[in-house]
């Protein structure tokens, strides 16, 4: 758990969502020096902390009580619960709120020149994905017989390069699959960013900030609606 009286919120560091998390704790009314590139910056008017770090770690910091709060895509989250659930590791988290930024889905997508296939197709074949817990997942519900590949980054040439047959990734526009020679095919999942809260929050200083915050964000929302 946190020991820290400030609440302590996971932001992004640098990436797609980044940007859209500094304006939305702006809006918040928090006030924060963030052009020093540290790990943690403190806010000047309330008693807040917001550490910047890699998505990825975003769920693991909050489902361990390192910060009481994160904001980061459902993509990652669900992926790393799925991750976590097979371990003994906490995967429990609360979800406040779903944002509205970091929209993407993630679909499976082949090389365009075979054509529109259906999900027998993916029989035996093999699929590179940055996200292999949803993928697996899928596979089993859809009662498909393929193998995983794992990959950090890049999955897009995964076909062109041999690594695998199709590939499963995020997708927003669809540029980087048409640049790629891929078909899009079926959305596993549809993800926007999202604001979670540690399960066990119990401080009550922290519980009434949350409080005060939450009618705001719903405010922000609204008014872009
Ligand atoms: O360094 P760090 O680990 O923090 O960042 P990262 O590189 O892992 O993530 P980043 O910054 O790329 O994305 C952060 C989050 O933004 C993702 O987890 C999603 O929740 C969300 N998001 C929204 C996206 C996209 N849209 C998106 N288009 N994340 C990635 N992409 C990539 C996709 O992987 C593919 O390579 O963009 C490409 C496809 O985009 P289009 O527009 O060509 O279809
Ligand atoms: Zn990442």
């Amino acid at each position: 758990m946190s020991n820290n009286k400030r609440l302590r919120i996971a932001i992004q560091k640098s990436g797609r969502l980044s940007k859209d998390c500094q304006n939305l704790l702006k809006q918040l009314g928090v006030k924060l020096n963030l052009r020093e590139q540290r790990l943690i910056a403190h806010a000047t008017n309330m008693p807040i902390d917001v550490l910047r770090v890699r998505d990825d770690d975003i769920p693991g910091l909050v489902m361990d009580g390192v910060c009481d709060l994160g904001i980061v895509g459902e993509n990652v989250l669900e992926e790393v619960q799925a991750e976590r659930r097979n371990s003994s590791a906490s995967f429990a988290v609360k979800k406040l709120a779903k944002l509205d930024f970091g929209y993407c889905r993630l679909a499976l997508a082949w090389p365009q020149e075979l054509g529109a296939q259906d999900k027998q197709w993916f029989n035996g074949k093999r699929i590179a994905t940055t996200y292999p817990e949803i993928l697996s997942q899928y596979l089993e519900r859809e009662n498909i017989d393929a193998s995983v590949v794992m990959l950090t980054g890049s999955v897009e040439v995964a076909p062109r390069a041999g690594l695998a047959d199709a590939i499963c990734d995020l997708v927003s526009t669809g540029a980087t699959l048409e640049a790629n020679g891929l078909m899009q095919g079926d959305t596993i999942l549809e993800s926007n960013a999202c604001l979670i809260q540690n399960q066990e929050l119990a401080d009550d200083d922290k519980l009434a900030l949350i409080d005060k915050l939450m009618p705001r964000l719903r405010g922000v929302k609204q008014a872009k609606e």
